[in-house]
């Protein structure tokens, strides 16, 4: 495990009860298990002098993102839901950058991309990150959706990241997709933990 240090941010990424809460609206399986391996890494991130930052998938009642408006997913994350807090349980000890507030599609965390246009935008996360930030640590949901957008997305920008193995959980709308996500991290040169 490397160090944690203040040119380290730890983001954990849509920790909401429609994804970690079995009885939520878009179930990942384990995801609740990630919630106190989560709040540990924080105690190591906060103690060694690194930021943190959480995100939140914030939607609209209607959204292109949701079946019912034509895109894939059940209606979930609605802002000021039950269903889009954070987990009653994580101990949020940092920034929360919310996301996907608009009629935008898209999954990263830095990121959302307007489906009419193709135009991207992005979110407050990166200038919500302290000056001189260089490493990103990920853990959160979903392994195969909002953490690979995420840190490809941090790649892109130029941050090295390294993605905790235990602290994720994927949707697998199709099996393997998972497994999947992780090796384009890697292949993105993300390091797995
Ligand atoms: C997510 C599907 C839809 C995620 C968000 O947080 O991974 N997945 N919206
Ligand atoms: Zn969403």
């Amino acid at each position: 495990m490397s160090a944690y240090d203040e040119r380290t941010a730890l983001i954990v990424v849509d920790l909401q009860n429609d994804f970690a809460d079995p009885a939520g609206n878009l179930p990942v399986t384990g995801g609740d298990e990630v919630v106190p391996i989560v709040n540990e890494e924080t105690d190591r991130a906060l103690a060694g002098g690194a930021f943190v930052a959480y995100t939140q998938d914030w939607h609209p009642p209607s959204t292109p993102h949701f079946a019912k408006d034509g895109g894939t997913w059940p209606v979930h994350c609605v802002a000021g839901t039950w269903g889009a807090e954070l987990h009653p349980q994580l101990r949020v000890r940092g920034a929360v950058v919310t996301k996907g507030s608009g009629t935008e599609d898209g999954y990263s965390g830095f990121s959302v991309r307007d489906p009419a246009t193709g135009e991207v935008r992005a979110t407050r996360l990166a200038s919500t990150l302290p000056i001189g930030i260089e490493r990103l640590v990920v853990a959160g949901l979903a392994t195969d959706y909002c953490v690979l957008e995420t840190v490809l997305d941090a790649r892109r920008l130029g941050y090295a990241v390294e993605v905790i193995g235990s602290g994720v959980r994927a949707v697998e709308l199709k099996p393997g997709d998972g497994e999947r996500a992780i090796q384009r991290m890697v292949q993105a040169r993300a390091t797995l933990r």
